[in-house]
């Protein structure tokens, strides 16, 4: 065992699909409202909520759960709640804050987009405000700051607005190299070429040019390379051989972490598994172990899967676990999830052809005109 690893037990239970399902269920309802960990947990309930609804979907629940009446009351579903609450957070300037009150930021601006997809309610926004507030976030390096005041800068921020603009189906019309003259848009090579920078010369990548490579930030750079078709400009197999190194050899083998010297977490799964896929490279893992260690992060009492066995849940690692099972083919109960959006793979497929259907009207339109 490594200096920095844990010990696991020698059994570990099966998927607890039911289970999770239970506990996704449970902490997602609007009766969990009063409990002490939903109201410590506002500043991040835009991207909580993202993550329950992603897990339920998974799981086949989603639909059951949405329709059911919010707060035992018949006036309002437990859909209309979840839209209702995202409609307060969506701000004059376009973006989406945490919560009621919250300034915009980059980061619940995709979780709230993440959540209309899911739930097919665009519509109910104004896509081109969203996007411009994204615009109105990349910095003359091609970077993206995560907000208007703050202005922290990560390559984390610059997924964020290449997914957004990809999910709303406005990555073209708001490249400014193919729309020179509008007045709104974002420079999509500049996006990539900062990305590029922040690789590092063992292969992965970091929050900006010259800081530390984290499995975290690989996802995030890997994901824009993939949505810009840019994956071409950096070795795949040196960034591959870092993210393989990230399992843990511990006991049976097992778990993956972050960064090196750092203890392993379910949410790595995520992170790497997704990764390795978009990099073609996901056979490269040792699946049995890592199985194994999710399996052992279950909680077989409650449902819910922690970042380390005998840990509490949270919906951030049971989503991440089950989306990492899912990558590895180790649970055939859960719906296909696409490794670039972490949405289910069908949202993504129907967002893909209402797009080219789109495209195919207004060719059609022009060559009629
Ligand atoms: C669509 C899934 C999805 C995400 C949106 C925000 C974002 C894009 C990605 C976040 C990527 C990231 C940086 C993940 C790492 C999260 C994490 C567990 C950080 C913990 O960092 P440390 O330093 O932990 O506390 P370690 O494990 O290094 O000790």
């Amino acid at each position: 065992m490594e200096k920095k690893d844990i010990f696991y037990p020698d059994t570990v239970p099966i998927l607890l699909y039911n289970k999770h399902i239970e506990y996704l269920k449970h902490v997602s309802c609007s009766s969990y409202g009063n409990s002490y960990d939903f109201k410590s947990t506002e500043s991040i309930r835009m991207s909580g909520i993202y993550w329950c609804l992603t897990a339920l979907d998974i799981t086949h629940s989603l639909k059951e759960f949405l329709q059911k009446p919010a707060n035992n009351s018949d006036s309002i579903s437990e859909e209309e709640r979840i839209v209702n609450f995202l409609l307060q957070c969506y701000n004059p300037d376009g973006g989406f804050g945490a919560a009621v009150g919250h300034d915009s930021h980059m980061l619940y601006t995709l979780s709230a987009v993440q959540i209309l997809v899911l739930l097919r309610k665009l519509d109910l926004v104004d896509k081109h405000k969203i996007a411009r507030f994204i615009s109105t976030l990349q910095q003359v390096d091609g970077s993206f700051a995560g907000d208007n005041k703050y202005s922290e800068i990560d390559s984390r921020f610059s997924f964020c607005a290449i997914a957004c603009l990809y999910l709303l189906s406005l990555l073209d019309a708001f490249d400014l190299q193919k729309h020179p003259s509008s007045p709104f848009g974002i420079d999509t090579n500049k996006a990539v070429d900062f990305v590029l920078k922040c690789q590092n010369f063992d292969g992965g990548f970091g929050t900006v040019p010259g800081s530390e490579s984290h499995a975290g930030q690989v996802y995030c750079c890997i994901g824009v390379l993939t949505i810009t078709r840019a994956l071409h400009k950096i070795d795949t197999d040196l960034l591959a051989w870092w993210l393989c190194e990230r399992q843990l050899p511990s006991g049976r083998l097992g778990g993956l972490n972050g960064r090196p010297e750092k203890l392993p977490d379910v949410c790595y799964c995520w992170w790497v598994l997704s990764s390795l896929k978009m990099l073609g490279r996901l056979h490269w893992i040792n699946k049995e172990a890592l199985i194994f260690y999710i399996r052992a992060c279950q909680d077989p009492e409650t449902g819910g899967i922690s970042d380390r066995p005998g840990d509490c849940c949270d919906p951030f690692h049971t989503l991440f676990g089950l989306a990492g099972l899912q990558l590895l083919g180790a649970a055939s109960e859960l719906q296909e999830i696409n490794a670039v959006f972490c949405l289910p793979q069908y949202v993504v497929d129907a967002i893909e052809e209402d797009c080219c259907l789109d495209q195919l009207r207004a060719h059609r339109d022009k060559n009629a005109k």
